[in-house]
């Protein structure tokens, strides 16, 4: 049975018209707001309306359940990301409560209330005190969430006195990752060392992205010609997923950040690996692979140090062996998964912005071993 329709008219005595679908239209007299959520709540309405709260009820409390597992805002990782967890927890609570007390209110009078042979409706109008307090509560309410709210974001974007700079430029459909002290360009794969305070500066190079990790900072857009910040420190070492979380086009799925949190010594090592140029291979495979990379051009898209190579419309090559995924996450970065991505970009990730370069698979091998090169 479905609601077509829901008026209320105008006659002697408030009427309200329902219609429902295979049925004649209903005429109710209605004289007091309980009656006619009592009259809603009749026969067959009564199931289908228990069972939207009930559900209601559960929605609530899924995702919250669902959402306590790993990679999530309920296992913070920083203390930017507690404070907004603290402020979530405190809100849901309060929410929550309010909810259970209205539903069990309305639930309570749709039973106690209903319409029974013999009953007489109530008739009332207005009740100053119950006025008041209702609106009197939820102002005091809002007052408290909103000074935690700016107490909240005030601990959540304090700055350190010398805190490392990343800057963050997200593109269709990858990260560009660019630390301007270190003089290191890389993609996707975030290093960070542990307990010290990272602030990025975030841009975009095209449409609006949206840059999240939920386990260390909240979730923040990446403008073209604005730069946003974000600011967090990883407490633990360890490896945190993040997602671009603004729609952005056709492979707005594939474009994951993997924040790696080290020890400050496995990060300085890091960094000494990064800042080192690519040497190109003398001979073999490799070198095949790096000539058939200057004849196809590959380097008006892709930088690599070391090399003439200094396109800045993909990711910057120089180590691309190293890190853990190809395009964004959509592969994981084996060789065998290298050449899949040089055999056609197009199959792996339709849509993305580098074209299918139609390689023999001599040129694919070739190419593939001089990436693998790139560490
Ligand atoms: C028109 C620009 C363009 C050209 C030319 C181009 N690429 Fe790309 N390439 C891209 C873009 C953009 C990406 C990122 C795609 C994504 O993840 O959405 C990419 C990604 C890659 C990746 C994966 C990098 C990573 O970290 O995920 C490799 C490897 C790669 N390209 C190699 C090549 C090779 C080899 C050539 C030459 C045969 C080439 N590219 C030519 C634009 C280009
Ligand atoms: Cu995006």
């Amino acid at each position: 049975m479905r609601l077509i329709a829901l008026r209320i008219l105008p006659m002697d005595d408030k009427v309200i018209d329902f219609r429902v679908h295979r049925r004649d239209v209903i005429l109710f007299p209605v004289r007091s707001q309980v009656q006619r959520i009592t009259y809603f709540l009749r026969g067959a309405w009564r199931l289908p309306m228990t069972a939207t709260m009930v559900g209601s009820l559960g929605m609530l409390v899924v995702p919250s359940v669902a959402l306590a597992a790993p990679r999530s805002p309920f296992s913070p990782a920083s203390p930017q990301a507690q404070s907004i967890e603290n402020l979530f927890i405190f809100q849901l609570v309060v929410a929550g409560l309010i909810f259970l007390g209205v539903e069990g209110v309305l639930l309570y009078s749709s039973f106690a209330h209903r319409s029974r042979p013999g009953r007489q409706a109530a008739t009332f109008s207005g009740n100053t005190k119950v006025e008041i307090a209702w609106t009197a509560i939820p102002a005091l309410l809002l007052i408290v969430v909103f000074i935690l709210t700016v107490q909240t974001m005030h601990q959540a974007t304090a700055t350190a006195t010398d805190p490392l700079t990343i800057r963050v430029v997200a593109h269709q459909w990858w990260w560009e990752f660019d630390y301007p002290n270190e003089g290191i360009v890389t993609a996707n794969e975030l290093h960070v060392p542990v307990g010290e305070q990272v602030v990025i500066h975030l841009e975009s190079a095209d449409v609006i992205h949206s840059f999240w990790v939920p386990e260390l900072a909240g979730k923040t857009d990446a403008n073209p010609g604005h730069v946003n910040e974000v600011t967090f420190t990883a407490m633990a070492p360890g490896t945190y997923l993040g997602q671009c979380a603004e729609f952005c086009g056709v492979e707005h799925t594939w474009m994951a950040i993997r924040v790696v949190a080290q020890s400050t010594q496995d990060y300085q090592a890091w960094v000494q690996m990064e800042k080192r140029p690519a040497t190109t291979p003398p001979a073999g495979l490799a070198a095949q692979g790096a000539q058939i990379f200057t004849a196809e051009a590959c380097g008006s898209c892709h930088a690599i140090a070391g090399t003439s190579a200094n396109g800045v419309a993909g990711p910057n090559l120089t180590h691309v062996a190293s890190r853990a995924t190809i395009g964004a996450g959509v592969l994981d970065n084996t060789p065998a998964n290298m050449a899949r991505w040089l055999q056609n970009p197009q199959v792996v990730k339709p849509g993305a912005l580098m074209p299918n370069f139609n390689l023999t698979p001599d040129q694919v091998n070739a190419l593939t071993a001089y990436m693998e090169t790139l560490r």
